[in-house]
């Protein structure tokens, strides 16, 4: 498939972040196969002069997602902390849009659009389309996909841009079924085309 970038699309890395990546608190398996694949969304988003985003997980100590209380995670991503940090090796422009989310002790927020500022910011610039990439395919990928489809976004999944936790075997393209499924379309970099 051949897609046409145009006015009305946004570029969105999800949570490439140091915890997320091989070494990390809750390292994805290849976690860090994703930054190259991504700087290369992010070079052509950049020239078409299209927005970026980028969501980071932002946990405070408190956090209901960790084993400590509670949760289901190991402590990851604390606010301001080395892990938190995006991968040294992700070229994100000065001008990208950072979105925390998670930054709430009383709420998991999978998605980039929970209790975020994402969705206003995207309908104040117009965009309908979204192209969705970053770290992790079973969570906070497909939250941030079905979430945006849920809000009327066209999505499009990055599919050499993911990679997935698969806490069970078969977890990540579990996840990528049931984000096709809802109405989001996978692509990969050589079918992205801008001006001719
Ligand atoms: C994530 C587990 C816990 C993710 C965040 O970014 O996919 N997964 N917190
Ligand atoms: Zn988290």
């Amino acid at each position: 498939m051949k897609v046409m970038l145009t006015p009305f699309d946004a570029l969105i890395v999800v949570d490439v972040q140091k915890d997320f990546c091989p070494g990390g608190a809750l390292a994805v398996p290849d976690g860090d196969k994703v930054v190259e694949p991504l700087n290369r969304y992010i070079d052509l988003f950049k020239t078409a002069g299209l927005p970026i985003f980028a969501t980071r997980d932002w946990h405070p100590e408190e956090h209901i997602s960790f084993t400590i209380n509670g949760g289901l995670w190991p402590v990851h991503c604390l606010q301001n902390s080395e892990g938190a940090k995006f991968h040294d090796g992700l070229k994100l422009p000065p001008d990208t849009f950072i979105i925390n989310k998670g930054d709430r002790p009383e709420l998991e927020a999978y998605s980039g659009f929970q209790a975020t500022l994402l969705e206003s910011l995207l309908k104040e610039r117009g965009i309908k389309r979204i192209f969705v990439g970053g770290l992790a395919t079973d969570y906070c990928v497909k939250n941030t996909v079905i979430g945006g489809l849920n809000l009327g976004f066209t999505v499009f999944v990055l599919l050499d841009g993911v990679k997935a936790v698969e806490v069970k075997p078969g977890d990540g393209d579990r996840a990528l079924k049931e984000m096709f499924s809802k109405g989001a379309v996978g692509i990969v970099r050589e079918e992205v085309f801008y001006g001719d």
